[in-house]
């Protein structure tokens, strides 16, 4: 693996979830095999999961870190081609993604979309810029469009606690005050596609996905209908896509309670935090045993590890 940027960027993904299970065990397995490499962790936004799990991974390959946060510590960044660069922007990503590549041996990358841009958003301009400029491979840890070292984290935590070969497993919207993007949401449908899951989306009107990702899976309207005989609930908000970016409605009847969780098939509880409780969730079920949350930010560690191992390796 030369980077990894998307699910698609994985080739064998039931041998890779069985590769991850396995480092779980033993997670000192590979020690030794990123002695004296440097992993760079760049973010241009706020993180804790992706931030310390992907550090703990290096370290448990033998590797170094470097971190730098852009908000908020680095020279802005101009991305455009052909630009006079007489604003704000001091620096350009051809000359930034080849010095950090000469520091560094694989570079992750955090940058959300815009959400302004439906267009910009999908050429997901700041982490393709680090593929084409950098010199070392490059690691997605959220971008515009994807967030796959969260939905490997997922799919880890649905394989260890499924009940039935294929499982029910119900990816619903849940209200939020702020407009968030849709890389989380992306990614675990493409996950999810590689897995023998029956994979139900569920979102008020207006609030439907990409359809090229959704293309082919059953979405719903209807929370309640959804969530009949679920055996996993995996909550998430996300803005409109038709209406880019935009919050129409926050319909606080669309927080997931005991209630509804009751109309399952005593499923699961999935998110991939940080989580507001009681906005998008109440208390009662994130605290409850069928909660899954804290595992699935465990399994974040085992997701990169994994990933960084291959990535060092240059492995399938
Ligand atoms: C981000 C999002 O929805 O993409 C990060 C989730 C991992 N969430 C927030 O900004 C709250
Ligand atoms: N789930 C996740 O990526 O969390 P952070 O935004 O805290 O990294």
């Amino acid at each position: 693996m030369k980077k990894f940027i998307n699910i698609s960027d994985i080739k064998d993904y039931k041998s890779l979830v069985n590769e991850t299970i396995d480092l779980k065990n033993n997670p000192n397995k590979f020690n030794n095999i990123g002695k004296n490499k440097v992993l760079g962790l760049i973010f241009f936004n706020p993180s804790l999961r992706t931030r310390l799990s992907t550090q703990k991974a290096a370290l448990q390959l033998g590797m170094k870190t470097l971190n730098m946060n852009f908000i908020n510590e680095g020279w802005q960044i101009e991305f455009e081609d052909h630009v006079i660069m007489s604003g704000n922007k001091a620096e350009h990503v051809k000359e930034a993604a080849k010095v950090i590549s000469q520091y560094c041996d694989i570079i992750g990358i955090r940058a959300f979309a815009s959400l302004n841009n439906r267009v910009n958003d999908h050429k997901d301009i700041v982490l393709n810029s680090f593929v084409d400029h950098s010199t070392v491979p490059v690691l997605n840890m959220e971008s515009s469009i994807a967030h796959p070292l969260q939905a490997l984290a997922d799919s880890i935590t649905i394989e260890e606690n499924k009940k039935s070969l294929k499982p029910k497993v119900v990816l619903t919207w849940a209200p939020h005050p702020k407009a968030l993007p849709h890389a989380v949401a992306n990614s675990f449908i493409n996950m999810s596609k590689r897995n023998d899951y029956e994979l139900v989306i569920t979102n008020p009107e207006g609030y439907n996905l990409n359809p090229e990702i959704t293309k082919g899976i059953k979405v719903l309207h209807d929370q309640k209908e959804a969530f009949k005989n679920a055996d996993f609930i995996y909550a998430k908000n996300w803005s409109s896509y038709d209406n880019y970016g935009k919050i129409l409605i926050n319909d606080d009847s669309w927080m997931i309670n005991e209630d509804k969780m009751n109309l399952t098939n005593n499923a699961q509880f999935m998110h991939c935090l940080p989580v507001r409780r009681n906005v998008v969730v109440s208390d009662s079920v994130i605290d409850s045993n069928n909660s899954l949350i804290i595992q699935q930010a465990d399994n974040r560690t085992y997701a990169a590890q994994i990933i960084l191992k291959k990535l060092i390796n240059n492995e399938k």
